[in-house]
């Protein structure tokens, strides 16, 4: 493989970007005309125009993306996170076009892709589930006879779902019909899929997911977990590895669920086995990511292995280097998603210019950033601006070395969630680890951020005031030379 093309933009194009370039490989940028100046698009060794900012008009456009592959030679894509990532007809043309698609193969992604047919996939794989049905149900009295027969609360989910779109929690018989009605009226419009199913609400849960390797001859391994429970409206916003609720049979146990899962789709590439885990530390199998995630860098830094690096090498029909036996945790990574998003305002999108941009630099800090001062952050996209990644020998310095962090950020023009970061991090629910997904509806009270900015900004003030007396004094003039000029 001697040129990749980058079909993403931001922080992920730059990060796959860099891995490709320290192997040797070419790289190839496309991007819209809201990215003209964007540093993924200087990064690279080529960059190609796609078209008009929308990504319906440019980084969706799968034709245009194949095209620009045979003008420029490139033999493989790597397509990030989001836009074409799990779109298996867009791995399918891919294929078709000659081209290495740098990801699992179309039938994977497709499987992967629908909730129920994942089920279905995995089914003799000894995988724990949480109890419910494995097929659509549209007859509401028989999806009254499950319910009762698994008790409420259950949850409707969308078969198509993702985000949380077309799931409906419900408590009681009574509210069954109606909230069934919801799911596949919104499932129907989001995904033009209106197959819903029931299962077991878990009402506690912790979202603890497993990074798994497979290359094409048959090796599968995994590289632990990671814990996402800090989420809002299904958006993560602080991910650690390892999760301080695993012990390490648990972990060995769920590691190895996640290899069969993989096994299950004949799995190729980097891939993330997504489980849900009790009150009781019972864990149940909820779906698999067939692309590189946001959070990918917690794992890396706990393991010393570079995800990317990976993906390249099994697309170059490499055989994985690394034994499972040979991989370690070593250490505690955590990671902030930087949102241009106001945490004050219901964490409301808040775009615009970034007038100051400063990333801090400490070590054991890393920084996965697509932006520059003087940019702005466009409309059209996801408005993550950066990750924040910090490493420490335990979690407790992981911890403190994001706190010390997210002061030496420096973000100005737009308003981000860097101070809910350093709420979390504050917060004794997070530092003792007894939290689960309901974290932010639980805990997080935005007026205890604008009291502590309120305090700064005194304290600043009073800061500022004294330093103003003292240069005032320092300038006085004596008043025996006072010059009388006014006077003559
Ligand atoms: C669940 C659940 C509780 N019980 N399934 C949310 C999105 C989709 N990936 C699956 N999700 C959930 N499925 C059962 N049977 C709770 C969630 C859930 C959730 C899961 C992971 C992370 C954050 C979440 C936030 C709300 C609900």
């Amino acid at each position: 493989m001697k040129k990749i093309l980058v079909a993403n933009r931001g922080e992920i194009a730059l990060r796959v970007m860099r891995s490709a370039q320290k192997m040797g490989i070419k790289t190839v940028a496309v991007y819209s005309e809201a990215d003209r100046q964007a540093p993924h698009v200087r990064f690279a060794d080529e960059a190609v125009c796609l078209g008009p900012p929308p990504s319906a008009q440019s980084y969706l456009v799968m034709d245009k993306v194949i095209e620009v592959c045979h003008e420029l030679e490139v033999d493989g894509i790597h397509p990030g996170y989001g836009f074409l990532s799990e779109n298996a007809t867009f791995a399918q043309k891919v294929e078709d076009a000659g081209i290495t698609f740098i990801g699992p193969r179309p039938h994977a992604i497709e499987i992967m892709g629908s909730k129920l047919a994942a089920k279905e996939a995995v089914k003799s794989y000894d995988i724990p589930m949480v109890p419910g049905i494995e097929e659509a149900i549209t007859d509401v009295q028989k999806a009254k006879d499950i319910a009762a027969e698994i008790g409420y609360p259950i949850l409707i989910k969308a078969s198509a779902g993702g985000g949380g779109k077309g799931m409906r929690v419900v408590n009681a018989e009574g509210e069954l019909e109606e909230q069934m009605n919801r799911a596949i009226s919104e499932a129907t419009s989001a995904f033009g899929d209106g197959s819903v199913f029931i299962e077991k609400y878990v009402t506690s849960p912790r979202h603890i997911e497993i990074q798994v390797l497979a290359d094409t001859h048959g090796h599968t391994i995994h590289l632990f977990e990671r814990e996402c429970s800090i989420q809002r409206r299904h958006q993560k916003v602080v991910e650690e590895a390892p999760s301080c609720v695993l012990t390490p049979q648990l972990r060995a146990e769920m590691g190895a669920a996640a290899v069969r899962v993989a096994q299950a789709c004949d799995y190729v590439g980097a891939g993330t086995v997504e489980f849900l885990l009790d009150a009781d530390h019972r864990f149940y199998f909820l779906e698999m990511n067939t692309r590189l995630q946001v959070e990918h860098p917690v794992t890396e830094m706990i393991t010393g292995v570079d995800l990317v690096e990976q993906q390249i090498r099994i697309a170059r029909g490499e055989h994985l280097q690394i034994l499972q036996e040979h991989l370690q945790i070593t250490g505690h990574a955590l990671e902030l998603r930087v949102y241009a998003e106001d945490p004050m305002d219901n964490f409301l999108p808040n775009v615009g210019e970034l007038t100051q941009y400063e990333i801090p630099t400490l070590d054991g800090v890393r920084v996965d950033d697509g932006y520059e001062a003087g940019m702005e952050i466009p409309i059209y996209y996801d408005p993550m601006i950066a990750k924040l990644i910090t490493y420490g020998t335990n979690r407790e310095e992981a911890i403190s070395l994001m706190k010390k962090a997210i002061n030496q950020y420096k973000i100005e023009g737009i308003r981000t969630t860097l101070p809910f970061g350093t709420y979390v991090c504050d917060h004794d629910a997070f530092i003792s680890g007894d939290f689960d997904t309901h974290f932010v509806k639980n805990h997080y009270q935005p007026e205890q951020i604008a009291a502590a900015e309120k305090q700064e900004a005194e304290a600043a003030a009073i800061f500022g005031k004294f330093i103003f007396a003292q240069a005032e004094e320092k300038l006085k003039v004596p008043t025996s030379t006072q010059s009388n000029w006014k006077n003559r």
